[in-house]
């Protein structure tokens, strides 16, 4: 019975590894942004937190003359007192006939403390004021992700309409009731969440921001899960309990690594067996992360060109998917070698793989491998390349 408790162990960390996420702290104070923000980001791979939950109760000035100062100076406030990743938004109301106003000044608009019915009344006065007849306006909105060591990216999302004649509806918030948004000419706060959720100026900024916030997610996780070297040396299972190669490369100075990731796609039922462990071949994730391993080291024996290379270090990691239904594989390869490690790295994508369709085949022959790829690679002649 020796081996059975490493087994369970085993098994254990596979199903441990499905639900944690890292945390994301939506920096701002806005609980209607909050609440489209939850929404347009769900399945973003990462917890959604909010500053109340996070017990952070700040109000960081908003200094800055443009919406990226402001949402950069939100976004790093936010991570340096939580210590999380934090992603800020700052956005407002485009007015061409006032000249964009008032625009990065929108949330202070006639009077910080002023309700928004007054703002929108000014707003409308104003108009009327020029004398423009131009009602073209737009919400633009810019968001900062920031890292808790301050670094940012940013995205942003533009939402073209018309400044209506009155204010209309009861959804919303802001300016939302003199914002003709929609082509059949409902102001914002005649939409519904969900139909504003389709075409805002969030929505677009939160579109171009969500693969890098996918990606980063799995990064994290997969750096969170890596121990540190001094803990790690002598074991073959890492504090996760997963299986891998013990990492030595930090001995030497010519340090490689590469990512890969790649993902087999499947019918929600699949996913399901190989979840509970009902697959008859046996546990399919645990399989398929010691195959992806085994593969790495043999590269050179399968691809002509390749050099046969002393890696130091293997993380396989698999991680069901249930909203896209399928399994996201990746893995990262070190080696203090001559040549890179991206061959190792895709090998084992691919042999983890192909070990979940041999495994899966019975109950389901339409599964597909996609998308294996290289992701990032270090060291080197030609440097950090990061390629998502
Ligand atoms: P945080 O700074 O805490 O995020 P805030 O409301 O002060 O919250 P901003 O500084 O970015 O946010 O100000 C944006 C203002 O622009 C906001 O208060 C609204 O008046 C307006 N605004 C932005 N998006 C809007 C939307 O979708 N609908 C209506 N008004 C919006």
């Amino acid at each position: 019975m020796g081996g059975v408790p490493g087994v369970t162990t085993l098994r254990q960390a596979v199903s441990m590894q499905q639900t944690p996420r890292p945390s994301l702290l939506l920096a701002t104070n806005n609980p209607h942004k909050i609440a489209e923000m939850r929404a347009l980001l769900h399945g973003c791979g990462w917890d959604l937190i909010t500053p109340e939950q996070a017990s952070i109760a700040i109000e960081p000035e908003e200094s800055g003359d443009s919406y990226a100062e402001n949402a950069r100076i939100k976004a790093v406030a936010f991570a340096s007192t939580s210590g999380l990743w934090a992603l800020a938004d700052d956005s407002g109301l485009e007015v061409d006939a006032l000249d964009g106003a008032p625009g990065v000044h929108s949330a202070r608009y006639a009077g910080a403390g002023t309700s928004h019915a007054y703002k929108v009344d000014a707003l409308l006065a104003a108009i009327a004021t020029s004398g423009v007849s131009n009602r073209a306006a737009r919400f633009r909105a810019v968001f900062t992700l920031a890292s808790p060591d301050g670094k940012t990216w940013l995205a942003e999302g533009v939402w073209n309409g018309a400044i209506a004649e009155q204010p209309r509806g009861i959804d919303g918030f802001g300016y939302d009731p003199i914002f003709i948004g929609s082509e059949d000419g409902r102001t914002a706060a005649e939409l519904t969440a969900a139909e504003k959720n389709a075409i805002s100026h969030r929505a677009r900024a939160a579109a171009e921001l969500l693969p890098a916030l996918r990606s980063l997610a799995r990064i994290v996780m997969q750096e969170a899960t890596v121990p540190p070297q001094d803990q790690s040396q002598l074991s073959h299972i890492d504090a996760g309990g997963q299986v891998r190669m013990v990492d030595v490369s930090d001995k030497e100075r010519t340090e490689r690594y590469a990512i890969a990731r790649g993902r087999v796609t499947m019918r929600p039922e699949t996913l399901m067996l190989i979840e509970q462990g009902s697959i008859s071949k046996g546990n399919v994730l645990t399989t398929a992360q010691i195959a992806g391993i085994l593969a790495a080291k043999r590269t050179h024996e399968l691809i002509p060109m390749c050099h046969p290379l002393l890696l130091t270090g293997i993380d396989v990691s698999l991680t069901p998917e249930r909203e896209s239904s399928c399994v996201e594989i990746s893995a990262r390869v070190r080696t203090t070698g001559q040549t890179g490690v991206e061959m190792e790295a895709l090998t084992a994508v691919s042999v983890a793989a192909l070990t979940i369709y041999d495994m899966c085949k019975a109950v389901d022959r339409g599964m597909r491998i996609e998308d294996v790829r290289l992701a990032e690679k270090h060291g080197g002649k030609s440097g950090d390349i990061v390629l998502e």
